[in-house]
């Protein structure tokens, strides 16, 4: 089993009938500013490190970012915010990300969301979540990460099930998720991984100043910090 295996997969996968269509009708209308672009519409492998001490657990491909670029938080803000900050703590080579052949190397860190294909209004339904779950779970025996930085609540409790049913020790009633959250897990073959939770790289938190560049420095210092 290697990751490229894995992917070969993934993006065949049109297991969700509901984000089949979404994913397949953006990139027909496509963004006016895209308009000349021919949009990925697939299932979105994780990018980066294939051996990353830090796994980035984001929620799924934005329907005109990773949907259309291909490649995971590339072409939107949510990377624009999040490739920044990983150039500013040097686990990346350049501060942007555009497309999936611009150059950008992630060392150490690996980015990946818990739903492959782009959700409408960025919502993914439980039983989504569910069917998606496995591409996770084998993603993360392959890389092996020792700390994940989980952002948003979607993704840590996607995350939180997704190990619970590889057999980690999840503490009942499930970690809550908060920016700073910090949980270990255990697995019984001696494997640990530690849970950082960080708001979500959205607009909605960056704009507002709810997560700022600092904030999110911060969280990956301690990400690296906590993976040696
Ligand atoms: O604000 P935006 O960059 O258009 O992202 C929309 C939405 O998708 C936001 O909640 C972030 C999320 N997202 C993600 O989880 N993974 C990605 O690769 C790109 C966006
Ligand atoms: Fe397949 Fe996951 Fe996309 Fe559903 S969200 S169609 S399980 S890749």
């Amino acid at each position: 089993g290697s990751v490229a295996a894995l992917d070969e997969v993934l993006v065949g996968c049109r297991a969700c009938p509901r984000l089949v269509t979404w994913r397949e009708r953006v990139a027909a209308e496509k963004r006016a500013s895209f308009r000349d672009e021919t949009y990925w519409a697939r299932p979105v492998p994780g990018f980066g490190d294939e051996r990353a001490a830090v796994l980035v657990v984001g929620l799924a491909p934005a329907a005109h970012g990773a949907n259309r670029t291909g490649r995971m938080f590339t072409g939107d803000r949510s990377g624009d915010f999040l490739f920044a900050s990983m150039f500013r703590t040097g686990f990346a080579n350049q501060p942007t990300s555009v497309s999936a052949d611009d150059g950008l190397e992630l060392t150490g860190i690996r980015v990946t969301a818990p739903v492959r294909c782009a959700p409408p209004a960025n919502k993914p339904t439980p039983t989504e979540r569910r069917t998606c779950a496995p591409y996770l779970g084998r993603e993360l025996e392959l890389v092996g990460p020792r700390v994940a930085v989980v952002l948003g609540a979607f993704g840590w409790q996607a995350l939180l099930a997704t190990l619970a049913d590889q057999g980690w020790a999840v503490p009942r009633p499930r970690p809550v998720f908060g920016h700073g959250a910090e949980v270990r897990v255990a697995h019984p073959d001696g494997r640990n991984l530690t849970l950082l939770g960080c708001f979500h790289v959205s607009q909605q938190n960056t704009f507002t100043g709810r997560l700022t560049p600092e904030m999110l420095d911060a969280v990956l210092l301690r990400a690296r910090d906590l993976s040696r």
